[in-house]
């Protein structure tokens, strides 16, 4: 189990998957620039120790590859990690004995996921207040060059429900404003606006950086507003996370983050955010968001800074959103039974297309399976749903081609809808709302009004055998 950043690069150092830089770099685009390089050629985490004008070293593309995605949550695939999902969500009352332990074990797992109290937080060997909170000493990078200031991008933003107290973690970008201010930019959808408006008028917010992969990646979890995300990580991790109490805020803040960050946002106060080089591989338009003051930076000494570049697809979250896709299959299989697998491409920047195969059981199945997922969490944000049949691979896209063409009557096969879209699909001609577009690429039965549909080619499975056999001696 990683207890920390440091574990993390400890073991990324360990397996080779880690390079340190101690040149002097500029936080100013030259780290985003070295950074997308190596993020396209699905290179190494890199330590920056040196970045210009700041106190902290810079760590960037721990996620960047499935190789780290997978240690970091201590797997061989991220299929293992669902496994577990499923084995909460599909408990079955235990038959016979040894049903009974294993279910009891599984029991005390999900209690043992509770985040735990603890009385001292090496997050808090340094505490700065009032006027002593520095941000400009943070490597904070400034991503794109149309990017009006830096951003902290791999934050783990934490609130608490006012009506039902339940503690909410989320990864939101935040430009800083000054020394002692960001802004906070959550969007439309998100727990943490949701916490933020239900307050009266000031709401307490915690900012927690540089923390073990599987509590960041946590952040970063579409979960239902009711679930606790540093539950999860608790699950995912076999151990709790450790959390003491913020100086400032009443929030309790991860013990063993490298840096905290404390404060609050009235509810009322907004600014001009943005633009920013955004994950959609545009600028995101300036827009208002809430400010966000800090009460209190509180660090552990040579505190290391954790970052994240997005931009034009593939970029380093898709690690993240890969992870997300895997992790998130048996709950959406909870609702949607006869779904064998989805694929989310990185290109489509997650929220523009989701490719999904089905268990075909009744006519007009592919349009039910559509329906359902246009309702179903932050995947109701999905611009453009593809479905296929169960013998699909869906992340073979040379297949989802060849059937969203030979399969579709454009007419009969494509269903126009509307709905919520992302906030920042800037393609819509209202933001947030807009069309939804479904194909239906299952081989179609007679009652959804087709003519008698051929038969596939495959070779027989005698002369496949027969070819194998005698490969050699074709010397090709
Ligand atoms: C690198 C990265 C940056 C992100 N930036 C933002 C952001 O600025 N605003 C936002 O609302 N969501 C952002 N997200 C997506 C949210 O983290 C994600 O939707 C998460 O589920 C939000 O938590 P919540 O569901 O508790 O609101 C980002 C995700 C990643 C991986
Ligand atoms: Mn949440």
């Amino acid at each position: 189990m990683l207890k920390d950043l440091r574990d993390w690069i400890a073991l990324l150092e360990r397996e080779g998957e880690l390079v340190r830089i101690s040149a002097e770099v500029d936080p100013d685009l030259e780290i985003t620039e070295i950074v997308d390089r190596v993020v396209k050629a699905g290179g190494p985490a890199l330590l920056f120790e040196n970045p210009k004008g700041a106190e902290h070293p810079l760590l960037i593309n721990q996620f960047g590859t499935e190789r780290r995605m997978a240690l970091a949550f201590g797997v061989d695939s991220l299929d293992d990690v669902a496994a577990k999902v499923s084995d909460v969500l599909e408990m079955q009352p235990p038959e016979g004995l040894m049903q009974k332990v294993q279910g009891l074990r599984k029991l005390k797992s999900i209690a043992d996921s509770r985040p735990k109290t603890v009385k001292k937080g090496v997050c808090q060997e340094i505490v700065l207040t009032g006027d002593d909170v520095d941000l400009t000493k943070l490597p904070i990078l400034r991503c794109w060059p149309g990017d009006p200031a830096p951003f902290i991008t791999l934050p783990a933003v934490i609130t608490h429900d006012p009506n039902s107290g339940v503690r909410n973690v989320g990864m939101y970008r935040m430009q800083v404003i000054d020394k002692r201010s960001t802004f906070m930019h959550w969007q439309i959808h998100k727990d943490g606006r949701a916490d933020a408006l239900a307050t009266d008028g000031k709401i307490e917010v915690a900012v927690a950086l540089g923390l073990d992969p599987i509590t960041a990646y946590s952040a970063s979890a579409p979960l239902p507003k009711h679930i606790d995300e540093f539950m999860m990580a608790g699950y995912f991790r076999g151990e709790s996370v450790e959390l003491v109490k913020g100086v400032t805020v009443g929030i309790e803040v991860p013990a063993h983050a490298e840096i905290v960050l404390e404060g609050y946002i009235e509810k009322g106060e907004l600014g001009e955010e943005g633009p920013f080089g955004d994950h959609t591989g545009y600028y995101t338009a300036a827009e208002l968001f809430p400010i966000f003051h800090v009460t209190a930076l509180t660090m552990r000494k040579d505190a290391i800074y954790p970052s994240i570049i997005v931009g034009k697809p593939p970029q380093e979250d898709a690690g993240l959103a890969k992870a997300t896709e895997r992790i998130f299959l048996p709950a959406v299989r909870m609702t949607l039974p006869e779904v064998v697998d989805y694929d989310l491409p990185v290109a489509g920047t997650f929220h523009n297309m989701a490719i999904v195969s089905i268990k075909k059981q009744y006519p007009g199945h592919a349009a039910k399976v559509m329906h359902a997922l246009w309702g179903l969490g932050m995947l109701s944000l999905t611009k453009c749903v593809i479905v296929v049949d169960a013998n699909v691979d869906v992340h073979d896209y040379q297949q989802v081609a060849f059937y969203a063409g030979a399969n579709v009557d454009p007419k009969r096969d494509v269903i126009l809808s509307e709905g919520p879209l992302d906030h920042l699909d800037h393609a819509p001609e209202r933001q947030f709302y807009g069309g939804k577009l479904g194909i239906d690429a299952t081989a179609k039965w007679p009652e959804e009004g087709a003519r008698p549909w051929p038969e596939e080619i495959e070779m027989s499975a005698e002369i496949k055998d027969l070819v194998t056999r005698r490969w050699s001696e074709y010397g090709l």
